[in-house]
């Protein structure tokens, strides 16, 4: 008997009200249409796609019980939120996810009304729902407010810092701890075990049979309820002391992927009285999709892919990327120094620590989602004489910086950090740029700051900061890959606070920190086709700061450009800083700090992003120009084909 295929639903669903007229049997078949439309989606856009589809059904059901978006849903981290983009009005746009000009890959302020919270560094929905509940409270309102969790994201400190104040207040907030016992690579830590406790108690299976009893037997209202049901509905769900000892009424496990169980809870939970609620529910990351249920990632983050067989496209790597150079790097000197070890905050993979972890198990600490802590374990560690090396992606180390600051720098204590993805990192947008590490670590009395200029370099550093014994010390590195450099089965430690010259000129000096030197050099070609003669040189330091060659360059040319891919504030403010003292710029030096613009720059493509930001080869030749009087010309240039370009002097 061949069934006829069911009218497609999702069409009819522009907006949540458009759900919400939706009877609840036909919510599986929306679910399941919303699935393959995500798929399909990504499979166009690559992002993240796991954990989306691990909640399809608590977004639906979400949306269909909630009066969205005076109800607030606050997605933790929102890379999970592509489901729920689709529901909200974005199904039309859902193609340009993390292209330049569309949507964002997590949840945007800007982008719609139905993300009451921008988010992208984890754990911090309990927090902003609390303040958003506290604020209903004080205004008088009655909308609800619901923060979903995923269990990695449990992992960090924030959250439980939110969850104790809002523990102790009486404001109604529903916490969703969405738990799929994934972060991106298995969860770590003690809160795993405990969840995954719960889970083995027995109480889940039964909860399964009984999840509509249990709708009933819930408190309606707490305050109101008889005691014999709300000691009955505690007692099935067997466990969660951990989260009622923090003030939260816990309700679960319940499985994620039941409309049957979840509508009822959600409904119970929507009508119920005073303070948090904390629903714990059970799901399953890459859920509905075969390859990424079979993956080990569970599909977390993806190229474009084919739908059938779910083959990524992997762009053809010319080089190594810098990850797995510091990585193989850092093994190199962990096999010759016992006292190397590593951590990272969550990012195995991402950081490459992945691969330190295989050569040397007992040496690799995987901590969580917990940068703060990263950040003083491995001070501890130090001061027991080990030599930690923290691998944390620059934007996420802003987390831990009063650690930085408290535990590291005034106590002086050789904590090697190791900062991936600095500088502008693509589609993840400006909430994963690095863009400030280089202004808030060089300001520290005692740190060493370097930026590797390319792969080679970059080996160099991990030589130094593993010598670097005596204080603390940071080396920063972007995303992506190398220059295609022939590399040393280990790198040679520089000296500290020494640049290098790689080009000599007489009228503009280019000095570059960090991965901007190929541009630099290319500028100075570009310059010297105009007559103009460069200088091009590598300040490995932003502290201590070359400052021989900073002023020799100010000494010897009428222009200096700095060139970085960071803040204001940086490395380019430490060079004026030192030349303004030192009386350099008294005589008519021209200076140019080239550095991040003064605005977040969206998700695009990295040359675009480079090209806003003013950090590319024409723009430094643009910036010379500009600072010898020659922009006139400027124009003329443009027009005139290379190889017929005037000699400007
Ligand atoms: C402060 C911070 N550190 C690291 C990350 C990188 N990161 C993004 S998602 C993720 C795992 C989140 O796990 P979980 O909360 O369980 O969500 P799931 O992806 O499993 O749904 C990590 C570590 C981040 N977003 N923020």
């Amino acid at each position: 008997m061949s069934s006829k295929p069911a009218t497609p639903l999702l069409d009819r669903v522009n907006s949540p009200a458009d759900l919400r007229a939706f009877p609840e049997s036909d919510l599986r078949q929306i679910a399941d249409e919303l699935r393959a439309e995500m798929i399909d989606a990504v499979s166009v856009t690559g992002g993240h796609l796991g954990a989306g589809l691990g909640v399809v059904e608590l977004t639906v059901a979400l949306h269909h019980v909630f009066n969205t978006p005076e109800d607030r849903i606050v997605w933790d981290v929102g890379h999970q939120a592509y489901p729920h983009k689709i529901l909200t009005g974005r199904r039309d746009r859902i193609r340009t996810l993390r292209q330049g000009g569309g949507l964002s890959g997590f949840t945007k302020r800007a982008e719609s009304e139905f993300d009451p919270f921008g988010a992208a560094h984890s754990s911090t929905s309990i927090s902003a729902g609390l303040g958003m509940a506290v604020a209903r409270d004080l205004k008088g309102g009655t909308n609800n407010v619901v923060a979903v969790i995923g269990d990695g994201a449990m992992s960090a400190g924030m959250a439980y810092e939110a969850m104790n104040n809002a523990g102790s207040m009486d404001s109604r907030l529903i916490i969703i701890l969405n738990d799929n016992d994934m972060s991106i690579a298995p969860p770590v830590g003690a809160m795993s075990a405990y969840l995954a406790r719960l889970l083995s108690g027995g109480a889940y299976r039964s909860m399964r049979h009984l999840a509509k009893q249990l709708a009933q037997l819930l408190p309606k209202r707490l305050e109101e309820s008889a005691r014999r049901a709300e000691e009955y509905a505690r007692g099935m769900a067997m466990g969660g002391t951990l989260f009622e000892e923090l003030g939260c009424y816990y309700v679960g496990p319940i499985d994620g992927h039941n409309f049957d169980h979840l509508l009822p809870v959600l409904k119970n939970v929507r009508d119920a009285g005073e303070g948090p609620i904390l629903v714990h529910v059970v799901t399953q990351k890459g859920k509905g999709y075969a390859p990424a249920e079979a993956a080990d990632d569970k599909y977390h983050g993806v190229s474009k892919f084919d739908v059938i067989t779910g083959a990524q496209a992997k762009a053809p790597a010319n080089a190594p990327s810098y990850t797995k150079i510091f990585a193989q790097s850092l093994i190199a000197h962990a096999e010759r120094d016992d006292k190397i070890v590593a951590i990272t905050a969550a990012m195995p993979s991402g950081t490459g620590l992945d691969l330190f972890g295989d050569r040397f198990p007992t040496r690799t600490f995987d901590v969580g989602i917990a940068e703060q802590h990263a950040v003083t374990f491995a001070a501890g560690l130090a001061t027991e004489g080990l030599k930690p090396f923290a691998a944390i992606y620059s934007t996420f180390l802003q987390r831990g910086y009063d650690q930085v600051v408290h535990d590291v720098a005034i106590q002086r204590l050789p904590v090697r950090f190791a900062i991936d993805r600095a500088g502008l990192v693509g589609a993840d947008g400006p909430t994963h740029a690095g863009a400030f590490d280089v202004a808030y670590l060089a300001c520290l009395p005692g740190f060493v700051v370097m930026a590797a200029a390319d792969e080679l370099e970059l080996m160099h550093m991990v030589a130094t900061a593993a010598a670097i014994d005596d204080r603390p010390s940071a080396f920063r590195y972007p995303r992506g890959e190398g220059i295609g450099l022939d590399l040393p089965e280990i790198g040679t430690p520089l000296e500290i606070g020494r640049g290098r010259i790689l080009r000599e000129g007489t009228k503009v000096a280019i000095l570059s920190f960090g991965t901007r030197l190929q541009e630099a050099l290319k500028a100075a070609d570009q310059l010297a086709a105009l007559g103009l003669s460069s200088t091009v040189a590598d300040a490995r330091f932003a502290k201590p700061l070359d400052e021989e060659l900073v002023a020799r360059l100010a000494r010897e040319h009428e222009v200096l450009i700095t060139v970085e891919e960071g803040s204001v504030g940086g490395f380019g403010s430490h060079v004026l800083d030192f030349l303004a003292r030192s009386g350099a710029l008294d005589h008519g030096l021209k200076v140019r700090p080239m550095t991040l613009p003064d605005f977040f720059i969206d998700h695009d493509k990295p040359e675009k992003m480079y090209d806003l930001a003013h950090l590319n080869a024409a723009q430094i030749v643009e910036t010379a120009l500009m600072a010898l009087g020659l922009e006139r010309q400027i124009t003329d240039i443009a027009a005139i084909a290379p190889q017929s370009l005037p000699k400007l002097v």
